[in-house]
Parts: C-alpha cells; structure tokens; sequence
C-alpha cells in the first residue's frame, strides 16, 4: 500500500519527468524552426503544405556559394536554381555580367573592375559594353543566343564568360569576409547542398584546398567550372593574391585563352596550389545523361555521395529536389546517411528503365548497326557478325534481340533502320524534350540551330529505347555488392 509520502513521490516525479519531456520537445522544435521558417503557420492540418526541409547546417556559416552567370541566361536558368537548391543555402551571391534582379535575387556586374583598355580591345566585351549602355534593350537573337550549327557554344555570353572566374575569387574575399568555404557553381549546376555540406566538413578548412573536377586543356589541370569547384579561404587568399602580383600578364592569357575555368586552374597552380581531384563528388553529366558506372581513376561512382550534376534542366532539378526532400523527411534534418548515386539511380531512373519506350532518344552511343554501317565493314568483320547483328536494323525487336544475343549489351535503341547497343546504363530523355540550350529563354522549345527553321525536321519521333530488364537488376545488385566489398568507402578524402 502507497502511504501519502509514495503519492507525493510518485507525483513529484510524473511532474519532473513531464517538465524534462516539455523542455526537450521545444529544444526539438527550436532545432527545427530554422529549417520551416518561411512557412506560414496558418497552413494548417487541414491542408498540409509539404514542409520546406532543409538539411542540417553542420558548417554552413561559413561556406558561401558563388553562383556565376550572365545576362544571356539568367532569366533562362536562375529561376529554378532559386525555387529549388537555393533555397536551402544561407549564403549565395550571384556574380554575372550585368546588375539586375532576376526572379527577386541580385545579380551583380563581376567584370566592372576590368581594365577599360581591355573592354575596348577584347572583341568579347562587345556584349558586356551593350549590357552596360542599353540593358538588355535591343538584344538581338543571334547575340543572345549564337547562330550557326553551335548556337550555344557561339553563344557571346560565354565567351565573355571567361573573364569572370579571377575578378569573381577575388571579389568572393571581400564580399564574404568571413567565409571559410567558397563553392563556386553555374546556373545548370545542381548542387546537393547537404552532401556538399558532409563533405567539406571532412577537409581542414584552414588549409589551402581547390576541390575540382579533373579537366585538361593544353596540359593544363584545371576543376572543370560546370561541375562546381571550391577553394578554402587560405586558398582563395592565395590566388587573388598571386592574381593582384601579376595581374597584367595573367590578363594576356585570359585573352589567348577560351576557358575561364582553365586559366582559374592555371593562376591557382602557378600560386602553388594543387588541385584534390574529387570525383565522382563533383561531375559534369545530368541525370540523364551520365553513365551511371562511368569510372574514372578507379572510382565508380556508386558508391560515392555525389555533390553536384552539371547540364541539368528545369524537370531534372525538380526530380532532384523532390528526391532530397523525400530524403531529409525520411532522416530528419541530419540527414541521415548522405544519398549516394546508387540512391538516386533507384529512386529516379530504374523506375524509368523498361523493355520498350516509345520516343525515348536512347544515348545509346555503343554498337551501330544499319546499312550504312554495314556496308563499312570487311568481308571477314562480316562473316563474324550473328544473324540477329546482320538484322538488327531491321526493326525494334530485330535490334533488342541483337542486344539481348551479346551477353554484355545492357540497353538499346532503334529509329528508323538504325540500331544501337550499348554496355553503358544512361536514362537518356523523351524526344521533344530535347531544346537547344539557351533556346527556352527566347519563350520556346528550338530543336535545331537556327530561329525559325521547322523542329520536326530534327526531332526524332520514331525513336525508341529499351533495356534489358534482367540484366539491369543483375548491374544494380552486382554494383550493390561492390559497395559492400570496399566496406561502405563513400568519400574520397
Ligand atoms: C553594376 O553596379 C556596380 C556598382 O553599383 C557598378 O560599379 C557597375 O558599373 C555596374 N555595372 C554595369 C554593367 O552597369
Ligand atoms: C562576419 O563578418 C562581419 C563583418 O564583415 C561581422 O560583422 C560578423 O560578425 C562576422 N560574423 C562571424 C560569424 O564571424
Ligand atoms: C563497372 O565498371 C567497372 C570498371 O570499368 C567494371 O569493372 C565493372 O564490371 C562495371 N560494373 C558493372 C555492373 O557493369
Ligand atoms: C537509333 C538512334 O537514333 N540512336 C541515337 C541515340 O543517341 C545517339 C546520341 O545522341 C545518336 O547518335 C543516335 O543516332
């Protein structure tokens, strides 16, 4: 039997135990708020917005993202990066080649600095002195977005591109005082804020480090631009330093060269300063378009946590996004365990992978086989060729059963008397959404080079897809069980 005193002790304890459970429940909720800020609480249980999630800020006080552009595709692409990405990073500026606001964000003129001698004599500044005088009034079509077979690449907005990467390091220092992590991105970069985030946390920031993606151009190592790269602040402060030293020579090379990303890389290796090679963190394909075993120095990328996409479009940035808001509700804002490209794979593309899908442009770039491809080969390359290889082009089931009769043929596709096989596994895209770059900006979808010409003379309606289901699943768990053997290794430190 309980005397009053066991009553009162009894009590006593339900109401410390009922304290310590209200004190950690708003703890919880405080360590929350952050990451729900911006919804208002009024959208109540009767409709329950999806909560914006972000991940964990681990160290993000101090890593600022610099988002570089300009003018000729910032309308095109920055709203995206804005709704999605940017939304969860505390610390972005946005450095173009032109003052405006696009979708509510500034964005900031990066090459103001530049020598006035220069801005008269390099042809490239042509857009920037238009910018400057008129706005983007009077714009043509062919300056926007290029002409010829190449638009984008004649694209002047890139070519001016160049001059920004040294200005940008230098004017990051100033601008971010006290950042200890610059990540320097592009409009079609996704990055993935949390894995970003889990991996700089790995690295001593108060040493110099220049994260990249592998590149060479004339023997130069550089961090490829579109794929992101990043620099601690020691680093930073070295190159702008070594820049300020040698700023009119290095200003000749910019204009010898056409890749700002490479005459970045050369400045920081001739500071003294080598390059981390962090693929498949940091990697330049979409998800579309990536080999999803593509290995380079001996790293698939499976097993790793990926920090960025590069040349993703609008629906893959929100494929993406939802796909790591799903993530950081399953976790929590932790995060739990950082989403690997095995992750995405499952939860993004091998829902998408089957025998046959009408209108799909494969990327199936391996075997071909059509008459014209047959006619290329010897009498003996022929005489080795299987009777389902000699008709493969014939039809689509022709061309699956050629794939399916070589044991290593993973995927396939077909259009119009031409068959392909490949051992690689790509999603690839349906056949209309396949726009030129920059083509979106001018209002509509441009399938070829030049303004007006008719899209169905280059869209691709008979084309097809398809995989080999069963050796899909054996790729993944085969992929699976390398993780397992290399003991879980998900980044390269
Ligand atoms: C952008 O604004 C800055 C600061 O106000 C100014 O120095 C620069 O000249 C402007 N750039 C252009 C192209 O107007
Ligand atoms: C960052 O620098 C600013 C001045 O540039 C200063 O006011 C602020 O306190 C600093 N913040 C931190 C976290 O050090
Ligand atoms: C992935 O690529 C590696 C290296 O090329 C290769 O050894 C391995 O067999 C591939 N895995 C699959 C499942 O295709
Ligand atoms: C059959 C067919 O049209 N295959 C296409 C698949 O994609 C590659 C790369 O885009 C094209 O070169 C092929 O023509």
């Amino acid at each position: 039997m309980l005397g009053q005193k066991g009553m009162r002790r009894r009590w006593f304890r339900l109401v410390v135990v009922s304290i310590i459970l209200t004190i950690s429940f708003m703890l919880y909720l405080d360590h929350f708020r952050p990451l729900i800020a911006s919804y208002p609480s009024s959208s109540s249980i009767s409709s329950p917005k999806p909560t914006r999630v972000c991940p964990d800020l681990f160290t993000s006080d101090n890593v600022a993202v610099i988002l570089r552009t300009g003018a000729t595709e910032s309308q095109e692409k920055l709203p995206v990066q804005f709704d999605t990405v940017m939304s969860c990073v505390s610390d972005f500026i946005v450095y173009s080649d032109f003052n405006e606001t696009v979708h509510g964000f500034e964005t900031h003129d990066i090459l103001s600095g530049v020598d006035e001698a220069i801005k008269d004599k390099a042809t490239e500044f042509a857009l920037y002195k238009h910018l400057r005088d008129h706005g983007r009034e009077g714009l043509s079509y062919e300056t926007m977005y290029g002409s010829g077979p190449s638009g984008a690449e004649e694209n002047a907005g890139w070519k001016l591109d160049k001059w920004k990467f040294l200005p940008m390091v230098d004017r990051a220092l100033q601008d971010r005082a006290n950042a200890t992590w610059f990540v320097f991105t592009e409009g079609d970069t996704y990055m993935l804020w949390q894995n970003m985030l889990a991996y700089l946390a790995k690295f001593d920031a108060t040493k110099p480090y220049y994260l990249g993606k592998h590149m060479y151009i004339n023997n130069i190592l550089f961090g490829h631009g579109g794929s992101g790269f990043v620099l601690s602040r020691p680093a930073a402060e070295i190159v702008s330093h070594h820049w300020r030293q040698h700023m009119r020579e290095y200003d000749a090379f910019t204009q010898s060269e056409w890749a700002g990303d490479a005459i970045l890389g050369k400045v920081i290796k001739d500071a003294g300063i080598d390059m981390f090679w962090s693929f498949p963190h940091l990697q330049g394909d979409s998800l579309t378009t990536i080999d999803w075993n593509v290995t380079k120095l001996e790293r698939e990328p499976w097993c790793y946590a990926p920090t960025t996409f590069h040349h993703m479009n609008e629906a893959e940035f929100r494929q993406l996004w939802k796909f790591e808001r799903q993530w950081l509700t399953k976790w929590g804002p932790g995060g739990g365990p950082a989403p690997r490209f095995r992750d995405i794979f499952k939860s993004l593309v091998l829902p998408k992978l089957h025998p046959e899908v009408a209108d799909w442009d494969n990327l199936s770039s391996g075997t071909e086989y059509s008459e014209s491809a047959l006619a290329k080969l010897s009498a003996e390359e022929k005489n080795v060729l299987d009777q389902t290889e000699r008709e493969a082009h014939l039809s689509f089931q022709n061309c699956r059963s050629a794939c399916e009769n070589s044991p290593t043929c993973l995927q396939f596709s077909f259009n119009n008397g031409v068959c392909f096989t490949s051992k690689e596994v790509k999603l690839g895209h349906s056949v209309d959404s396949s726009c030129l770059e920059y083509s979106n900006a001018a209002g509509k979808c441009i399938k070829s080079s030049k303004e007006g010409s008719d899209p169905a003379a280059t869209a691709k309606p008979g084309i097809a897809s398809g995989w080999v289901m069963s050796r899909i699943a054996r790729y993944v768990s085969d992929l699976d069980q390398s993780c397992q053997n290399k003991g879980e290794k998900d980044w390269v430190i």
